[in-house]
C-alpha cells in the first residue's frame, strides 16, 4: 500500500514497446560522475533533460531543450491521466540491474515550482522504495512497463525514494520523471 499522496497506475501509457525502443535509440544519453570529497564515481545510469527550463541536478547543469515528438506524446498521455501540464522531464536509462538511483527526494525545486511529479516507467519492471523522512514509514511498489507513478504535492518533503540495484539480467528500463518548473 502506498502512502497518501502517491498513486500507481499500471498500463497508463499506450505504445509502451515503441516508446521504450524509440527512447533508447533516440535520446542523446549523457554519462555523468558524482564528485564526493574529491573522488569521482560514475553515475550508475544514463540521463537526459528536456523542457522549457534548465535544471541543476547532482552537480550537473542541464540546459533547456524542447520535448521531442515522442516525449511530447508521452507527456500528453500523462497530462490526460493527471490533469497536469508538465513542462520538463528528467529521463533515466537503466542499462541493467547494476544501474540504480540512491535514496533522495526531488525537493530541490526553484521557488514557484509545483512539486508534484509524474513518473513513467518503460521496460524492465523494477522495485521502487519509499522511506519516510524522520519517521518509520516504508513502502515499495514494482514499477511495470507502461506504468505511471504519481507523487503529489507535499510528498517530496515527507518521503525519500530509491531504485535499488538488482542481481541478474533484468533488462533495460527507461524512466521519465515529469515535473512543472517555473522559469527563473
Ligand atoms: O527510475 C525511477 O523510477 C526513479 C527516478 C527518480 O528517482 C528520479 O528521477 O528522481
Amino acid at each position: 500500500m502506498l502512502p497518501p499522496g502517491f498513486a500507481y497506475v499500471a498500463d497508463a501509457v499506450a505504445d509502451a514497446d515503441a516508446h521504450l525502443a524509440g527512447l533508447v535509440a533516440e535520446v542523446p544519453w549523457e554519462d555523468h560522475v558524482f564528485r564526493i570529497f574529491g573522488r569521482t564515481t560514475p553515475m550508475p545510469r544514463r540521463i537526459a533533460w528536456y523542457g522549457e527550463v534548465p535544471y541543476g541536478y547532482s552537480g550537473v547543469k542541464h540546459p533547456a531543450r524542447p520535448f521531442s515528438a515522442r516525449i511530447a506524446a508521452i507527456a500528453a498521455a500523462v497530462e490526460a491521466r493527471t490533469g497536469v501540464a508538465f513542462n520538463t522531464v528528467l529521463v533515466n536509462l537503466y542499462r541493467g540491474g547494476a544501474d540504480s538511483m540512491g535514496w533522495h527526494a526531488d525537493d530541490d525545486y526553484p521557488p514557484g515550482a509545483t512539486a508534484a511529479i509524474a513518473s513513467v516507467s518503460l521496460g524492465a519492471a523494477r522495485r521502487f522504495d519509499l522511506r519516510e523522512r524522520g519517521g518509520a514509514g516504508r513502502a515499495s511498489v514494482i514499477l511495470g512497463h507502461g506504468s505511471l507513478l504519481w507523487m503529489g504535492e507535499g510528498t517530496q518533503p515527507a518521503w525519500q525514494h530509491q531504485l535499488p540495484k538488482v542481481r541478474g539480467d533484468v533488462g533495460v528500463r527507461v524512466n521519465l520523471t515529469f515535473r512543472s518548473l517555473a522559469a527563473r
